[in-house]
């Protein structure tokens, strides 16, 4: 397969609440829509999902953008793809930037699933048809308005409850929910705000009987993270440590985690999600499915994925609404008792809204594979 053409959208979405965490504030967000397109004119889509700010990881979307057209769209261009998992192998002489290689690598499975008329879950050898949902709660100024925020969503039907904390701002708000909801699988996640000089902390936390603590520590520590799992029964999930198997294997090594939050971007695409998955299922690691506010293109790569038979624990897979009051497909993803369907059809399984993406679109790129035009 020949890569012919790439269109690029520059998008901004405002979010219907502003979403806080441990590091800021996000209240609109801004990503690119990728379109490919091969010899015959097929298209596969793909999501750049990084942020404006290098705050949740070291990746920017303005540092992204500049990857993808001076590297990346180069290198496929050049690339007479046999099979979807050369574009991996394609990509491994830019190191890093995770976001920007999984926006187009992506785009690549879509393609190869459209050529071959199936849909992205049949490479996965997946069978499920709905998954169960949860949903990340973002920091509220009050207890009061947290709680009613909690109890908005699992009267929708949410599965499970993870909530933002930061130093100053956790014990007091995960003992107010765990005392309404005594039931509910709740978690908390930290985004690397804190150290092992508040172990204290973690040991009251794990009184909580919650089903995992996400990223309390720096990204780069492993070992912090292996002594703070030494002495908590609540089991610790990685998320930012995780770019690569590589890390997984260190993580596992170590004793740093017994739980693993996979989001394919962070990862850099599909090919490496899959090697994760497969760890995590011959060393009996918790892998479960995470988001980056993904509009729905993403989320419908995140639930063809997270239909596999070891995904079960609630991803952190919302329905549209809970972001966006205006998603860019037709159909957005909608909950039904607390589970959301995965796209049916071939590839992604989605139609673009084009009037809705023309809306909300800053620009448009193309590249095409003898020379590239700007618009
Ligand atoms: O740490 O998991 C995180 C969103 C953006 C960046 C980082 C994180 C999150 C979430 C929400 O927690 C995930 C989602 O619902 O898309
Ligand atoms: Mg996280």
């Amino acid at each position: 397969m020949k890569i012919t053409k790439v269109e690029r959208y520059q998008l901004r979405l405002p979010l219907t609440i502003p979403f806080q965490t441990s590091y800021g504030v996000l209240e609109e967000k801004s990503l690119d829509l990728l379109i490919l397109e091969d010899e015959l004119g097929n298209q596969g889509y793909g999501e750049l999902v990084s942020f404006e700010q290098p705050d949740y990881i070291e990746e920017t979307i303005s540092a992204d953008r500049q990857l993808i057209e001076q590297q990346l769209i180069p290198r496929l261009f050049q690339a007479e793809l046999q099979q979807v998992e050369d574009v991996w192998s394609l990509f491994q002489s830019v190191q890093g930037n995770f976001m920007a290689k999984s926006a187009l690598e992506t785009a690549v499975w879509d393609l190869f699933a459209k050529r071959e008329q199936r849909s992205l879950q049949s490479y996965f050898g997946s069978q499920k048809s709905t998954l169960p949902v949860g949903v990340s709660v973002g920091i509220h100024v009050t207890t009061e308005d947290l709680i009613a925020q909690v109890s908005s969503y699992l009267e929708q039907g949410y599965q499970r409850i993870k909530v933002k904390i930061k130093p100053g701002y956790d014990i007091v708000p995960l003992s107010a929910i765990r005392e309404k909801f005594p039931d509910i699988i709740l978690m908390a996640d930290a985004n690397s705000a804190y150290t092992l000089a508040d172990l204290e902390l973690f040991k009251q936390l794990d009184q909580l009987n919650l089903a995992m603590i996400e990223q309390p520590f720096h990204q780069r520590d492993f070992v912090d993270h292996a002594r703070l799992q030494q002495q908590l029964q609540t089991k610790i999930c990685l998320d930012e440590n995780i770019r690569t198997v590589e890390d997984v294997k260190t993580a596992y090594a170590l004793g740093s985690c017994r739980a693993i939050n996979l989001k394919i971007p962070r990862v850099g695409g599909i090919t490496e999600a899959l090697r994760i998955v497969d760890f995590c299922q011959t060393h009996q690691l918790l892998v479960w499915l995470g988001g980056m506010f993904e509009s729905g293109i993403g989320r419908a790569l995140n639930l063809q994925f997270a239909s596999q038979t070891i995904f079960t624990f609630p991803g952190d897979i919302s329905a549209a609404n809970r972001y966006y009051a205006k998603d860019i497909i037709k159909e957005p993803a909608k909950m039904e008792k607390g589970r959301i369907a995965v796209p049916q059809g071939i590839g992604l399984g989605i139609e673009l809204d084009w009037r809705a993406i023309q809306e909300v679109c800053e620009q448009k790129q193309t590249y095409s594979s003898n020379h590239s035009i700007n618009q």
